[in-house]
């Protein structure tokens, strides 16, 4: 049975404020928040655009802890590098406010006080870590020990050597991250949602009611339903946080994943009470039925979104639930995943500064692989195609030979449309049919079909112009020019409606151009946007070419930062069984000084060196053709080994071995005698 809504509330996941926006964030969650919200607005239909920055929970503390600055002072500057990210990239916000606003503290206190009065929250004592020394209790992730299955040293909540879940009681000789003090376990009261009550409520909600919900967002509530649900802590034992309001809960806070949900709510409340005239109430957006709630999320913040905070809300009372959870999989990295503390990421600000003015570039090449399925790659090489094969080429090209070619023959001035030939009734009805594949794509989060289909309107225009060729007919025909060029203009006016949900910055440009204001999406397919005798602006370059010196830029920079993370992550070898001073004096190891080196032919790894070595002279093949130009080489002492068996490798005779450091890259350095020395002297 369909519903009939009068307005949508979209929410965007609340950017926790302890580090900057990459591209995954805007690919997973907030392009296609914002291509859906631009959509409804251009329908004409009431939406509500809520989002804002998370400034609780325990990694805004570690990052507070670990640059010696307060919590707030985290928040307060990240909440604005968030900000303005989202500004710059046109992500439209209705209201973009935070967690540690005074209007959601008082919420999030008297959602939690009411489930607390109505006796929807179970008490329990358990036992937690405790560390003696600073008088804290500590979370999960602020544990450190072994883990007990592969013995490394792990985190409370997950060993990353070998991947396993654990809970903290299971660390070998847990201690605090903090400052490496042995903890006890102590008994601690806290409050817990009962999931479980909620089950059979659930399985109606979602699994019966929601067939339609993406497939990977259905699959994993269904896995959590098939499993038992336990009850869940909504308190916590930290100092970082909105108060339990409870008498006795001092040293107590609401658990960030009760608070940030109802963020949502209470940046309602902040919107609704700044202008009342054009908002409503809050209730309006959040307890109304005849409203739509809909919620944009990455994989990872299913369960919340989609089973505890409708069960808190179910728990309160009053509240409308989610009529869609579009979630997204993951966007992957040139081959890996995004990972902050590896740096393994594209930040905005870091792409704005390398690419300014290019925000719709990365809004364009994101959306056309989302990870909407299935985790997806963004590489800088699929990056440049997009822009050079799709946005120059097919989108830019058509739009600038329309207005080129109308600022040729007419000045500038739409010229009137005549007769119509049967290709022309035929382009047009193709055009028209975009309008219908585009909604229903869009109606259903298939955000980078609905692009798809847009360019597909760019991609007809240009077959269009180069059917008819103009510049040829305009020689014997000129007044079936005219008509041609009024098809493309009216047709480069669809593309601003179609695109500007996806790519507004353009969509105002190319306004701006044809010098009319932006035009509803109930316009899409018409041919008589721009009337006959309408002056146009001055033509542009709708998009420039991107050259491969700024992608090498790019590409350069991830390199670099792999190089830096395969260092940082090199641990040297356990030392090697032990060996008596005799078995070492085996080896004769000398220094040799090189005559010459050259490149062994059809091997790429040999090189061929004439050493002196204070005796006849020898010559050594090494396998280090890949690490050095045989140039470099000539004149350096190096040490070898000079009693091996002569070997033979390619033909070629080689009597010992060159010595070399192994780099945690694998690359090779010879080991050189820090002084010169004369050749033949032994190393001992
Ligand atoms: N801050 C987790 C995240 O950024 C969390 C989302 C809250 S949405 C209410 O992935
Ligand atoms: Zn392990």
């Amino acid at each position: 049975m369909e519903k009939k809504f009068k307005r949508t509330t979209v929410t965007s996941a609340l950017p926790y404020a302890n580090g900057g926006v990459h591209i995954g964030h805007l690919a997973g969650v907030y392009v296609p928040a914002d291509i859906y919200v631009r959509y409804l607005r251009l329908k004409g239909e009431d939406v509500m655009f809520v989002g804002g920055s998370d400034e609780h929970g325990v990694p805004v503390t570690q990052r507070a802890r670990k640059e010696g600055i307060t919590p707030q002072q985290v928040v307060d500057r990240y909440h604005k590098m968030i900000k303005d990210s989202f500004e710059e990239f046109g992500i439209s916000f209705d209201v973009y406010s935070r967690t540690t606003s005074a209007t959601h503290h008082k919420f999030a206190s008297d959602f939690f006080r009411k489930l607390y009065d109505d006796g929807k929250l179970i008490e329990k004592t358990t036992k937690q870590f405790f560390d003696e020394t600073t008088g804290t209790f500590k979370t999960d992730r602020d544990i450190v020990g072994e883990c007990p299955h592969c013995h490394a040293e792990a985190n409370g909540d997950q060993c990353e050597k070998c991947g396993r879940d654990l809970d903290p009681t299971e660390l070998i000789n847990p201690r605090s991250k903090e400052n490496g003090a042995k903890l006890v376990l102590k008994d601690t009261t806290n409050w817990f949602l009962p999931l479980n009550e909620y089950e059979g409520w659930l399985k109606q909600w979602i699994l019966e009611d929601h067939k339609e919900w993406r497939s990977n967002v259905y699959g994993q509530c269904k896995s959590w339903l098939d499993m038992e649900l336990q009850p869940r802590a909504m308190t916590r034992d930290l100092d970082w946080g909105i108060p339990v309001p409870v008498e006795g809960a001092e040293g107590k806070v609401l658990y960030v994943w009760f608070d940030a949900p109802i963020g949502y709510i209470s940046n309602t409340k902040e919107l609704c009470e700044s202008d009342p005239g054009r908002w409503g109430t809050w209730q309006q957006w959040w307890q109304q039925d005849d409203t739509r709630l809909v919620h944009f999320i990455g994989k990872d913040n299913i369960v919340f979104h989609c089973i505890i905070f409708p069960v808190m809300m179910k728990a309160h009372g009053g509240y409308i639930m989610p009529d869609n959870v579009p979630a997204n999989e993951f966007l992957n990295l040139e081959g890996d995943k995004i990972s902050t503390s590896r740096n393994w990421a594209v930040w905005l600000h870091e792409y704005l500064r390398d690419f300014p003015g290019k925000q719709d570039v990365l809004r364009y090449a994101l959306t056309a692989s989302a990870p909407e399925t299935k985790d997806n790659d963004f590489t800088w090489a699929e990056f440049q195609a997009r822009n050079n094969n799709e946005l120059v080429a097919v989108y830019g090209n058509f739009v600038n030979r329309a207005l080129q070619l109308t600022q040729k023959y007419y000045d500038g001035v739409v010229p009137a449309c005549g007769e119509l030939t049967d290709y022309d009734r035929q382009t047009i009805a193709e055009f028209k049919d975009v309008k219908l594949k585009v909604e229903s794509l869009l109606d259903n989060f298939r955000f980078r079909d609905a692009q798809k289909e847009a360019m597909n309107l760019a991609r007809i225009g240009n077959k269009y112009i180069a059917d008819c060729e103009p510049w040829k007919v305009i020689k014997t025909d000129p007044e079936r020019v005219k008509t041609i060029i009024n098809i493309s203009l009216q047709l480069t006016a669809n593309l601003a409606i179609a695109f500007e949900p996806f790519l507004p910055f353009s969509s105002k440009k190319l306004y701006q151009m044809l010098a009319v204001e932006p035009l509803g999406w109930d316009n899409l397919g018409s041919t008589e946007l721009l009337k006959a005798g309408h002056q146009l602006g001055k033509p542009e370059l709708l998009f420039e070419k991107i050259e491969d010196d700024a992608i090498k830029a790019q590409t350069d920079r991830l390199e670099r930062i792999k190089k830096e993370n395969e260092a940082a992550a090199f641990k040297a070898e356990p030392v090697k069984k032990e060996v008596s001073f005799d078995d070492f004096e085996k080896l004769d190891i000398r220094v040799g000084t090189i005559l010459s080196c050259e490149k062994v032919k059809k091997s790429n790894k040999l090189l061929k060196f004439e050493i002196a070595d204070g005796l006849e002279n020898r010559t050594i093949l090494s396998g280090i053709a890949q690490h050095y130009q045989p140039e470099e080489l000539v004149g350096k002492q190096v040490c070898f080994i000079a009693n091996f068996p002569t070997r033979k490798m390619m033909g070629l005779e080689s009597q010992g071995m060159i010595l070399s450091a192994v780099n945690f890259d694998g690359s090779l350095s010879v080991i050189t005698p820090q002084r010169e020395v004369k050749p033949g002297c032994q190393v001992g």
